[in-house]
């Protein structure tokens, strides 16, 4: 399949221009074990007839909490090709094949600080946070999340995730192509939605959910007891 994307190509039907030119951004494909191998178009990456035959890319998730223990959600426009409508994370995308994003082959704290760099960009184009609310040493990097899943359509996800969490309390101008809705919650509160059959979730972040988040959410003061840097955990 090519990789290029265009208005003109028939997986594009009926979606929105802005979000059919994003598809041209470069990601970074990665082995099995996060290793650089090239760039593909963010288009080819989310194809899931590709991602079956094994294609993989680097991604990141922000979980920005405020100074009362609150999350902030954001649900997805519905501009968005792939989940969207859905309720999230704070900020989720890619770092890109650029040498500020990508890092060196092999050192995995440059693979980090490159997705640092990736995460203040997207706060600022998808929620409009400026980066002096977001400052790069202050996302602090958890663990990376290898995880596979369908969207609609021909679409879907197959990445290695880096989870950064942040604790701030910025000013916001969501970017109304980007973001439907934002909300800050507490643990309580998240749970309460979880149970409103009205409101659909990201895959990514019902994983994350489930498997970390809320006890993370108890170590915030602490939350080098509960970082595993190295390793890459596969859901
Ligand atoms: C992709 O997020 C990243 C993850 C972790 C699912 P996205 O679909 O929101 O990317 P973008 O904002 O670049 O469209
Ligand atoms: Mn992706």
């Amino acid at each position: 399949k090519s990789g290029s994307a265009s208005a003109d190509d028939k997986e594009f039907e009926g979606h929105d221009e802005e979000q059919i030119r994003l598809m041209e951004e470069l990601c970074i494909v990665t082995d099995f074990n996060d290793t650089p191998v090239g760039a593909g178009t963010k288009k080819l990456c989310h194809i899931m007839d590709n991602i079956e035959q094994g294609l993989l890319h680097r991604a990141f998730s922000v979980f920005l909490f405020n100074d009362e223990g609150k999350l902030l959600l954001q649900q997805r426009a519905t501009e968005k090709i792939t989940f969207a409508d859905m309720w999230t994370n704070t900020c989720c995308s890619h770092p890109l094949a650029v040498k500020s994003e990508m890092g060196v082959a092999g050192d995995l704290s440059s693979y980090v600080q490159g997705a640092r760099v990736a995460a203040q960009r997207k706060l600022d184009q998808e929620l409009g946070i400026a980066a002096k609310y977001v400052p790069l040493e202050d996302f602090k990097f958890l663990t990376r999340i290898h995880y596979k899943a369908p969207s609609n359509g021909i679409w879907g996800e197959h990445e290695i995730d880096y989870i950064f969490i942040i604790k701030a309390n910025p000013e916001m101008v969501p970017n109304p192509n980007e973001v439907r809705d934002m909300k800050y919650v507490s643990a309580e509160e998240l749970k309460e939605m979880f149970k409103n059959p009205e409101l659909v979730f990201t895959p990514w972040f019902k994983l994350i959910c489930e498997n970390y988040l809320f006890k993370w959410w108890e170590q915030l003061d602490n939350l080098d007891a509960v970082k595993h840097e190295n390793e890459i955990d596969r859901l």
